[in-house]
């Protein structure tokens, strides 16, 4: 299953500028067939740095040593106040939502639009409200979920026989990636394990869908427009940090120049780079190498556009990805036709050579009987866990 990242915020805050950049991708640094699935839903790619560029060997998979990993990225309607009663798009949007195992929610942070999206001059909206009333509209559309037909559910779970309370609030969401361990840790957490759910108040369910909604669908906040915002804004939106968020400031306007410089052939840049290089400085005009410089300029400053970072820190921090390389030829790190670290998995950290196996396909994960370390050509055992970067060899019976 891809990872899918949706990206959430009011409206005018840079979401589709972000998809653009993010789902526009070079033919080089895509080693894969280019797919449009559909219109708001596009193919981005994890940056992770190949084996290869340690090995020392020769890879077709990687630019300069960098593999980029496809992810999908979810571009959805701005989210306004009340949108979980239906306001603006909002149903459409939480809906799409659904499917999404983590957000990065786009953020104004130059506070040149109010909560609705309209434009204001910079510096006039306080960024820090956009946080609370985005999670908060996220909560309440789950609430709604959880609250449909509850009180029949409820009862369901008094009965003798009946289901147990965190299987019962399992299945009322169904589809979002909420399973009953969660629920249960979370009924621990706010103390509701040992109360009937037919005595549980509007706020009880209310304090549990915000508990869910933060492991069900972690987010980083892009800190979007810092090429304009105000250092104060930055500043405060990184206050935020104390508070268990991750913060990225990040220009997606940027980004996307660049991409498209990089795709005209223009620059040389791979996404997440911290600098570009001018591949003929005479094909430019004077008014392209300023805005150019400038955006150089705020790179260095922010150690990149920020783009690449956002994505990054959702799969391998938030959501706790690490990178493997299955291979049949462990000698050569390739397939049986010589390719050199032909795939790049991303699997949950913790996972085993067998996950790994059922990651490439059932059928070898059904006949798989040991992994071996290709660096080492070591044996692995059954529960030993994957390391990011591991090039394993899958033993199977088929
Ligand atoms: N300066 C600056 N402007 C940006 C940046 N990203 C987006 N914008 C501008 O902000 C405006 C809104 O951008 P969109 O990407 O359409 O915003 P959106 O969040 O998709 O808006 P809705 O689809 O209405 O929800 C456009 O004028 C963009 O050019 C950025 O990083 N820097
Ligand atoms: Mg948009």
């Amino acid at each position: 299953m891809t990872i899918m990242i949706a990206l959430a915020g009011k409206p005018n805050a840079g979401k589709s500028t972000f998809f653009k950049a993010a789902t526009l991708a070079d033919v080089e640094i895509a080693n894969y067939p280019f797919t449009t699935i559909k219109p708001n839903l596009g193919v981005s790619y994890v940056r992770s740095r190949c084996p290869s560029a340690d090995l020392k060997i020769d890879c077709k998979k990687c630019v300069n040593g960098e593999r980029f990993i496809p992810v999908e990225l979810l571009d959805v309607a701005g989210l306004v106040p009340e949108a979980h009663k239906g306001k603006g798009l909002g149903n459409k949007f939480l809906d799409d939502m659904r499917q999404a195992q983590a957000v990065i929610h786009v953020v104004d942070a130059s506070g040149a639009t109010d909560i609705e999206g309209n434009v204001v001059p910079i510096g006039s909206h306080d960024p820090l409200d956009d946080i609370k009333f985005l999670e908060n509209e996220i909560t309440m559309w789950m609430f709604g979920i959880l609250n449909n037909n509850w009180m029949k559910l409820a009862k369901k779970t008094g009965a003798a026989g009946g289901s147990k309370p965190e299987d019962a609030v399992a299945e009322q969401f169904t589809g979002l990636g909420i399973d009953d361990v969660m629920t249960r840790t979370a009924m621990l957490e706010l103390g509701l394990e040992n109360k009937p759910l037919v005595n549980w108040s509007e706020e009880d369910m209310v304090r549990l869908s915000d508990t869910l909604r933060r492991v069900s669908k972690p987010l980083v906040i892009a800190a979007n427009k810092a090429d304009i915002a105000p250092p104060q804004n930055l500043e405060k939106l990184k206050t935020l940090e104390g508070q268990g968020y991750k913060v990225i400031y990040c220009s997606a306007g940027y980004e996307l120049a660049l991409r498209m410089a990089a795709k005209n052939h223009l620059i040389d840049y791979l996404p997440g780079d911290k600098d570009f290089t001018i591949r003929e400085p005479e094909k430019l005009s004077a008014p392209q190498k300023a805005a150019l410089e400038k955006i150089r300029e705020f790179m260095k400053k922010f150690g990149g556009t920020g783009v690449q970072q956002c994505t990054n820190t959702v799969v391998f921090d938030l959501l706790n990805y690490i990178v493997a390389y299955p291979v049949e030829d462990e000698a050569h790190f390739s397939d049986k036709s010589g390719n050199v670290l032909p795939d790049a998995f991303l699997v949950k950290k913790g996972s085993t050579p067998r996950d790994l196996a059922y990651k490439v396909h059932t059928q070898i994960g059904d006949s798989f009987l040991f992994g071996v370390n290709a660096r080492t050509k070591m044996r692995l055992g059954e529960k030993h866990e994957l390391e990011n970067n591991d090039i394993i060899k899958i033993v199977s019976t088929k």
